[in-house]
């Protein structure tokens, strides 16, 4: 817990919906899921059938290789998670983007990017407005994107709060529509019902980018989280992250402190009083 959420990043995280941790991978980490990355790439675009101009997303990336596990509780990263969403967490979801350039003989392509907020049906089934927060997003950077043209993310700052977003006719962009202008080693922190979507990867430059998803425990995953083979080695806390619960079911909704080690773990280095109930 080295690396708590900042004011600034907590005003800006409420208010934008969004913050960007500047330099959370050194440069050897950063080394090794790049490498972690590339294999997949290599590996799964022939799978998919993707040409060498296609987005690879690839979910689940978690349990394809132990270079993506070690971010799981990154302390610069997850002391931040515990922060916003408190210790009743795990991971619900992975995924790696690999963007490689769009053909550079093909005409540009114009309209509107494919806003949309994440979690499919929590968007629908939820009756509130807004709906509740839920999850969260943590977006490894892996590749400079400092620039608009290599396919970066864009989010329209505040629209977390809004359940449906006005666009202007005629497929124009949103007006607050706004690149994210980030570093290989930066993450991004965005509120799951923030209205964001991939740029397009007009440059000379692949673009590479890995996202967890940390939502409350009781929401279902959204991918396989094929995981298992981690969980003998893993200690309690990563357990608890990648989604066990000792006590089954009801472990879920109603956890007990064996379900929950994050809690008793914060408990001793915070002090109970500053641990969320
Ligand atoms: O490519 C991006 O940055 C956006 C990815 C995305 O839409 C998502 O994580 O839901």
């Amino acid at each position: 817990m080295d690396y708590r959420l900042t004011d600034e990043e907590r005003r800006s995280f409420d208010e934008q919906g969004f913050f960007i941790a500047r330099d959370v991978l050194p440069a050897e980490t950063l080394a090794r899921v790049v490498d972690a990355a590339d294999r997949l790439y290599i590996e799964y675009r022939p799978k998919y059938g993707l040409s060498p101009h296609e987005r690879l997303n690839h979910w689940d990336c978690i349990g394809f290789d132990e270079a993506f596990l070690e971010l799981l509780d990154w302390p610069r990263t997850i002391a931040k998670v515990i922060d916003i969403l408190g210790w009743h967490i795990q991971l619900y979801h992975s995924h790696l983007i690999i963007t490689p350039p769009l053909p550079e003989n093909d005409p540009p392509q114009t309209g509107r990017l494919g806003w949309h907020q994440d979690s499919g049906r929590l968007n629908i089934d939820f009756e509130t407005d807004p709906r509740p927060r839920v999850s969260l997003k943590v977006a490894f950077v892996l590749t400079d994107v400092e620039t608009p043209d290599r396919g970066t993310t864009h989010v329209i700052p505040g629209s977390h709060r809004f359940n449906r977003m006005q666009f202007p006719p005629d497929n124009a962009e949103h007006p607050d529509a706004t690149p994210v202008r980030v570093r290989a080693g930066d993450a991004l922190f965005f509120d799951r019902r923030l209205w964001h979507a991939s740029g397009r990867n007009v440059s000379r430059f692949t673009r590479k980018i890995l996202f967890f998803g940390y939502s409350y425990r009781w929401l279902r995953p959204r991918d396989d989280m094929t995981v298992d083979h981690y969980l003998e080695k893993a200690d309690p806390i990563r357990r608890q992250l990648l989604g066990a619960s000792p006590t089954g079911g009801m472990g879920y909704t109603s956890p007990t402190d064996e379900d929950v080690p994050l809690k008793g773990w914060l408990e001793t280095h915070l002090g109970e009083g500053a641990v969320i109930p």
